[in-house]
């Protein structure tokens, strides 16, 4: 089976060395929730990258042009309001339309749907449809967006 590890391990190819990577983070177009987005973005320069953090409500073409334009090392959705799941399945068939099929990694999170922290038929099918990871809402699924963060930041260095 392949792991997200697996998925991510491109990612250093690049000669990157010396400098911080990018990552994108952002809430799904149906999404007006913030503080969501600045606690993401707080974790993931704590972990030593530089965030494009695009905000909520985010438009499919504002997300395909900030990843053209940045080239990011993975790109962060996050969702609290429910309709993670319809917006992350229609945003990860844009993003993959234009970037292939693994090349770019692209996880979401937070509160995916109406039915509480974990969901397991959810979390496969946005993995189906290509994200290369999905992260319930709960400790454990910070501590496993934490631990993929490491994983990147390693193979970057
Ligand atoms: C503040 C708030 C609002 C504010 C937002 C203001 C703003 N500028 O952000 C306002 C009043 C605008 C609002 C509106 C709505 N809200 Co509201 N809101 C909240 C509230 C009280 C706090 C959210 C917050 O800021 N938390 C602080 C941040 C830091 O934490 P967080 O959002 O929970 O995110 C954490 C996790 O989800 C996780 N996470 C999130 N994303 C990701 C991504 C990854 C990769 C990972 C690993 C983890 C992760 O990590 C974060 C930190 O632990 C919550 C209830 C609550 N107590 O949580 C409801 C809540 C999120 N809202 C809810 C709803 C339904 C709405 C509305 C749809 C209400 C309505 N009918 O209009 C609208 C949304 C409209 C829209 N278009 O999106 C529901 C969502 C229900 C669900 N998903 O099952 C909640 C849970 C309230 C409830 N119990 O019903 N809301």
């Amino acid at each position: 089976m392949t792991t997200v590890d697996d998925r991510i391990r491109h990612v250093g190819d690049s000669d990157s060395a010396n400098s911080r990577e990018t990552i994108v983070v952002s809430g799904v177009t149906s999404d007006s929730h913030t503080w969501n987005l600045v606690f993401l973005q707080l974790l993931v320069e704590e972990e030593g990258f530089d965030v494009i953090n695009l905000g909520p409500c985010t438009p499919e073409d504002v997300l395909v042009s900030a990843c053209a334009e940045h080239a990011p090392s993975m790109v962060v959705m996050s969702s609290v309001n429910g309709h993670g799941y319809h917006d992350g399945m229609r945003m990860i068939k844009t993003v993959r339309e234009n970037f292939g099929a693994r090349e770019l990694p692209v996880v979401i999170g937070g509160k995916l749907g109406i039915t509480g922290a974990s969901n397991s038929t959810l979390s496969s099918e946005l993995t189906s449809a290509g994200f290369t990871a999905v992260f319930d809402d709960s400790a454990d699924g910070l501590a496993e967006f934490r631990g993929l963060l490491g994983s990147l930041a390693s193979i970057a260095a």
